[in-house]
């Protein structure tokens, strides 16, 4: 065992050398099958890509928004990260969307969105992704581009097996990878093993609103749960959670955790467990998490601690959850559009497994087991097999379909991507990636529905593909055409952050609904001002409240005297503008904050805190118009004793 494993590591740390190599090829192409390559990526000038990708920032805490075919970056969505460029978590009124319990965080890992589905098909309202350190779930507008919720997730820990959607987005599921004591407590390390608890969340989805709400846990054995995958069409109802360390050991992970030749998928009969809560079934577990929302007319997020979690035992529901052995510690768990066939990558094994949902069912009806493990009934292997890859790749990590019978497998060993068909298990093409593939994603790929064309594949390992740019390298993404038999490379572009997943859809299901503005008269910000001339100050005690309005090419009011040393100043800021495209932007020199970004018809708050005497400067910073410089102006601060009194400036005074 322990040398099989050395073995392996030997080839983890050589495969690279070796994809290293292989690169050498690729650069001899010939020009003219280049040029018809280039044709096909090719979107002129004006034109528009004919999808949107949807790719996580990874270590950004961020969602980015590209085009395809082009792999042009349109938007940096910021989620878990404060971004400066915009003024998101540095507002006061965004400042709210990053609290959890353990006070502000200003950062998180992201790592898989799931756009909003009806049917099994992407619908395009929202799309949700996971921060998976401090364990939390957001969810963006898809008509505004702006993260409006964002819930934090108890009783987990290293939040990966999320942000996953069920076909009518009933639900958002996040799964812990780590598993940790629940509630927790000052317990010995070494006290792991039957001890911690995985816990399965269920967040319920507000079909008009978007609005969620953790509906229950379920509180797993203590392994690690590390991808799902919702049921789709036949097996909807159903969600499949692959897991690794069922050896429950809390040490060395990467020796002891590859002990059991299979782990397991964990297939959990959701509607079934609804069914039980919704009779009064669980228990209900004190606990507190924060609930953020942000309301688009106050454009004001609230922060709600919440104090109480519905959580459910396996052992109080028979026959809502199985065991389906797989080998080998897997990564991916991915379902087909049919729904039949629930596919799982044993990461240190090079085939995959594809197991039968019917299969599964019989062998559930037949009570043919295969053991238990905490009470939770393991099925035998050989009963539910549909069949397996013998894919000749090493590393299979995750699979999306094109809707047409075929599956693609990321295999990140052997850097490429393996295209192989549902149901004859045969391999139809390989095509090598640079390097080191993660995820792949086919538009609606992993949907009832998939829109097939293009697939892409997210590479962790950059090398030559680009410029050098220091020790620090974007990853390297890159596009395929999967219209024909073939796989066709057709282009490398750099992502940002570390994309690990990505959703994409046609740009026609979206495009429509993007919201152009902010519209003045839906402005509810307890702070606005309707036009330039309502604006003013006004002190209570040390806080000064600037009213301020902003508008091509001028703010008002643009000086303001009788501002002390150790007050706070608000600035509550409105663009007064009415059209697409016009932000401004607003920066106070001294600021311990970052700028503010405002768009046509929005209202933001930046406090500041003048700690010299003098007279100081803010402007726009945001070339907005011919007289952009122009848009400036003063504030004169005095010393904390002076009794000058304020004054503003008002338009023409
Ligand atoms: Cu990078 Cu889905 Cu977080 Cu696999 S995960 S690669
Ligand atoms: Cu407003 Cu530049």
């Amino acid at each position: 065992m322990r040398t099989s494993f050395k073995f392996l590591i030997l080839i983890l740390s050589t495969s690279f050398l070796f994809v290293s190599c292989g690169n050498k090829g690729n650069n001899s192409n010939k020009s003219a099958l280049n040029s018809s390559k280039a044709e096909k990526v090719y979107v002129a000038p004006g034109e528009h890509d004919s999808h949107y990708a949807f790719i996580s920032g990874g270590y950004s805490g961020n969602l980015t928004v590209y085009g395809l075919p082009s792999g042009r970056m349109f938007k940096e969505i910021p989620v878990f990260s404060q971004f400066p460029t915009t003024g998101y978590g540095y507002s006061e009124e965004t400042k709210p969307m990053l609290n959890t319990s353990f006070g502000q965080i200003p950062w998180d890992d992201s790592h898989h969105p799931d756009i909003s589905q009806t049917n099994g098909v992407l619908d395009g309202r929202w799309i949700f992704i996971n921060g998976n350190n401090t364990p939390r779930i957001a969810r963006i507008s898809l008509t505004t581009f702006e993260t409006e919720e964002i819930i934090e997730v108890p009783n987990s820990a290293g939040n990966h097996s999320s942000s996953f959607i069920t076909e009518n987005t009933e639900y958002v599921v996040a799964g812990t990878r780590f598993s940790v004591p629940v509630p927790q407590v000052d317990v010995p390390i070494n006290e792991y093993k039957g001890k911690f608890k995985g816990a399965l969340s269920f967040i319920k989805v507000d079909k008009k609103t978007g609005r969620m709400g953790i509906k229950f846990q379920i509180l797993m054995p203590g392994f690690n749960y590390d991808l799902s995958h919702p049921g789709r069409d036949k097996s909807h109802g159903w969600f499949f959670f692959t897991t690794y360390n069922t050896e429950e050991s809390s040490t060395l992970l990467e020796v002891n955790a590859s002990q059991n030749d299979k782990d397991f998928i964990a297939a959990i009969n959701w509607k079934k467990i609804e069914e039980y809560v919704d009779n009064g079934g669980g228990t209900k577990m004190p606990t507190n998490y924060a609930h953020n929302v942000y309301d688009e007319h106050t454009h004001t997020a609230t922060s709600t601690m919440v104090k109480e979690v519905l959580t459910v035992n396996p052992a109080d529901i028979p026959g809502a959850i199985y065991f389906l052995p797989t080998p080998k510690s897997p990564h991916g768990c991915d379902v087909d559009p049919t729904g039949e066939y629930i596919i799982g990558n044993g990461k240190l094994s090079a085939d995959l497994t594809i197991h039968s949902f019917p299969k599964m069912l019989e062998a559930i009806e037949n009570k043919k087991f295969d053991g238990e493990a905490y009470g939770i009934p393991i099925l035998n292997y050989e009963d539910i097999l549909a069949g397996s890859v013998k894919s000749g790749g090493l590393g299979p990590l995750h699979t999306e379909f094109d809707g047409l019978g075929n599956a693609y497998t990321t295999f990140f060993i052997s850097s490429e991507v393996v295209k192989w068909k549902l149901g004859t298990w045969e391999v139809i093409d390989r095509k090598p990636t640079y390097y080191s593939v993660g995820h792949l994603t086919i538009p609606g790929g992993n949907s009832r529905k998939p829109f097939g064309k293009y697939m892409f594949a997210m590479n962790k390992i950059t090398k030559d593909r680009y410029l050098p740019t220091g020790p620090e390298l974007e990853h390297s993404a890159q596009l395929y055409d999967i219209s024909g038999d073939k796989m066709e490379l057709l282009l490398d572009f750099p992502t940002h952050g570390e994309p690990h997943y990505a959703a994409a859809i046609p740009a026609s299901i979206i495009k429509e609904n993007s919201k152009k503005f902010y519209r003045l008269d839906e402005n509810e910000h307890p702070y606005a001002i309707k036009s330039p001339g309502e604006a003013k100050v006004v002190r209570e005690g040390k806080d000064v409240h600037i009213y301020m309005s902003m508008i091509r090419s001028h703010f008002t009011p643009d000086n303001i005297e009788g501002v002390k040393v150790g007050d706070k100043v608000y600035f509550h800021i409105t663009n007064h503008e009415q059209d697409f495209d016009v932000p401004h932007g607003f920066a106070m020199i001294g600021a311990n904050n970052s700028e503010l970004l405002i768009m046509p018809g929005q209202t933001k708050t930046l406090t500041w805190y003048p700690k010299k005497v003098g007279v100081w400067p803010f402007y726009c910073t945001d070339f907005c118009s011919a007289l952009h410089q122009e848009m400036q102006g003063y504030i004169r601060v005095s010393p904390k004793k002076s009794d000058i009194k304020l004054s503003w400036s008002l338009d023409g005074e």
